[in-house]
């Protein structure tokens, strides 16, 4: 604390002459003597970013129950107008859940909507009736129906919850919700916890909605990407930080088809992971790259002088066909440094987790081919074949797979697994649990996955969610030999608009 004190005094002194007629002593100048841990968080940093918490109606601490509701409700996105939003609760983004691993979620979910809907827990590893798969987990839940859903937290991490019927439409009308998962025994050091839920929305210049197939055999080609950039629901909203005083970050793509790459002018980050939770160690990187559905866990440590502002911005990535032509970044999140003196940041640990590589000696081999069909329609598919036409992959419990996925198109697929963490096999990365990865046109990548629980019907899919809604997308079966009866084949099909 003697630190602290000298600091403060020093600041005292400047004031008091700056008062006088003049300071000659910039306080910015001086290496900073406070530590980041002495200080707090400017008054209101993250207010403008702030998402719902829903109510607990479960006085046991380790069972979060509530209430969700998907109904359309008219909200102000574009200042001076309304949308008939497609919403949980009210709100886009809907309610954040946020939770502790191992503690137990209830969701009594009702749907208002006009339409049938579900909801898939993106990433959680949840009982197969859980999964919110329309037509293989459960039947689509119709207008006026309700669902009860019943999750253990089993794995700390960031996470979101969205439909996954008619899942481009609905969720580009702003269904998508925050799922936190925390770990208690994370570091402090990581810094004061801000969660970014990245989204966009297709809207006309009265607020209406645009079209959920706008732009027709070319909006499924490429994935509609909406023309409103939104950071928790709000166009470029303010975030207040301190010089030095680092805040941990965690960020959700939940945009149907866009992806995100992320840069702030004079900064880099600490990554810390993204799907599930920690990876093996930190990396220092320049930017933060997500493709839809995936999410990160970075430190930000503000750097800009005291009293100056910057701004987060969205560039354009190369993601195939024309996915950077004519196009210039967007700003999403402005960064205000307060004028209070720099702070010393914490230094952030390299090894944070021990992640053991599967072992894939006895793996059943697979190729998963990504495909695009353009005949009279855009009809994509995985080994030339749409959803409504798959076989299930057939895997038996206690399986390790390895899966070369292949993509010659000329777009990225950022390839997602429902109810399963796999490793990505390049030693060039960092090791750490996904559930989404990219897989870049013209190139191919090899995941292994463990089916060692939970038998049952499970999707995979582009995550690009046109892609998905046009054919690229799959499920597979983990049938227990020793069960009385296997697994119910489910029927395919039911997803196409
Ligand atoms: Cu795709």
């Amino acid at each position: 604390m003697r630190t602290a004190r000298r600091s403060g005094a020093l600041l005292a002194l400047c004031v008091g002459a700056f008062a006088a007629g003049g300071c000659d002593r910039e306080p910015a100048a001086e290496a900073p003597t406070l530590a980041a841990s002495g200080v707090s968080q400017p008054a209101g940093w993250a207010d403008e970013l702030a998402m719902p918490i829903p109510r607990d109606l479960n006085p046991d601490p380790n069972v979060l129950e509530i209430d969700l509701e998907a109904r359309i409700e008219e909200i102000e996105i574009l200042p001076g107008t309304k949308t008939p939003a497609w919403t949980y609760n009210g709100t886009v983004p809907g309610p954040m859940i946020r939770a502790k691993v191992g503690d137990r979620v209830i969701v009594h979910f009702k749907n208002s909507l006009p339409e049938a809907t579900t909801i898939h827990w993106h990433g959680l590893r949840v009982p197969n009736d859980m999964d919110g798969a329309p037509g293989v987990t459960q039947p689509p839940i119709e207008p006026g129906g309700e669902f009860r859903y019943e999750l253990e937290l089993r794995d700390a991490g960031t996470y979101w919850y969205h439909p996954h019927q008619d899942s481009s439409a609905q969720v580009g009308r702003g269904l998508y919700g925050a799922f936190v998962v925390e770990d208690p025994a994370d570091p402090a050091v990581f810094g004061d916890e801000l969660v970014l839920l990245l989204s966009d929305i297709g809207l006309r210049e009265n607020g209406d909605l645009l079209d959920a197939d706008t732009g027709g055999n070319f909006g499924d080609l490429f994935g509609r990407e909406g023309s409103v950039l939104l950071v928790n629901g709000k166009i470029l909203p303010t975030l207040k930080v301190r010089n030095g005083k680092q805040q941990r970050w965690r960020i959700i793509n939940a945009a149907r088809a866009r992806y995100y790459n992320l840069r702030l002018r004079g900064h880099r980050f600490i990554r810390l992971g993204g799907d599930n939770g920690l990876a093996a160690r930190s990396e220092d990187i320049y930017n933060i790259v997500l493709t839809p559905g995936e999410r990160a866990d970075a430190v930000f440590t503000p750097a800009d002088p005291p009293g100056s502002s910057n701004v987060l911005r969205w560039v354009p990535t190369e993601r195939g066909y024309g996915s950077t032509f004519n196009r210039s970044s967007e700003p999403m999140l402005a960064i205000e440094t307060v004028p209070d003196p720099p702070v010393t940041p914490e230094p952030i640990p390299t090894e944070l987790r021990t992640i053991e590589p599967i072992d894939i000696t006895n793996a059943t081999r697979r190729t998963l081919d990504l495909t695009i069909d353009i005949a009279s329609t855009v009809e994509m598919g995985i080994n030339g074949v749409p959803y409504w036409q798959a076989k299930p992959l057939e895997i038996e419990l206690g399986d390790t797979e390895v899966w070369r996925i292949v993509n010659n198109t000329p777009f990225s697929h950022p390839f997602h697994l429902h109810g399963f963490f796999f490793q990505v096999l390049d030693d060039r990365r960092v090791r750490e649990w996904k559930d989404t990865v990219d897989v870049p046109h013209e190139s191919e990548l090899t995941v292994a996955v463990r089916f060692d629980e939970r038998p049952g019907a499970w999707m995979y899919h582009c995550h690009i969610l046109d892609h998905a809604e046009a054919g690229m997308m799959g499920h597979l079966v983990v049938r227990d030999p020793n069960a009385p009866t296997p697994a119910d084949e489910p029927a395919a099909g039911g997803h196409r608009h």
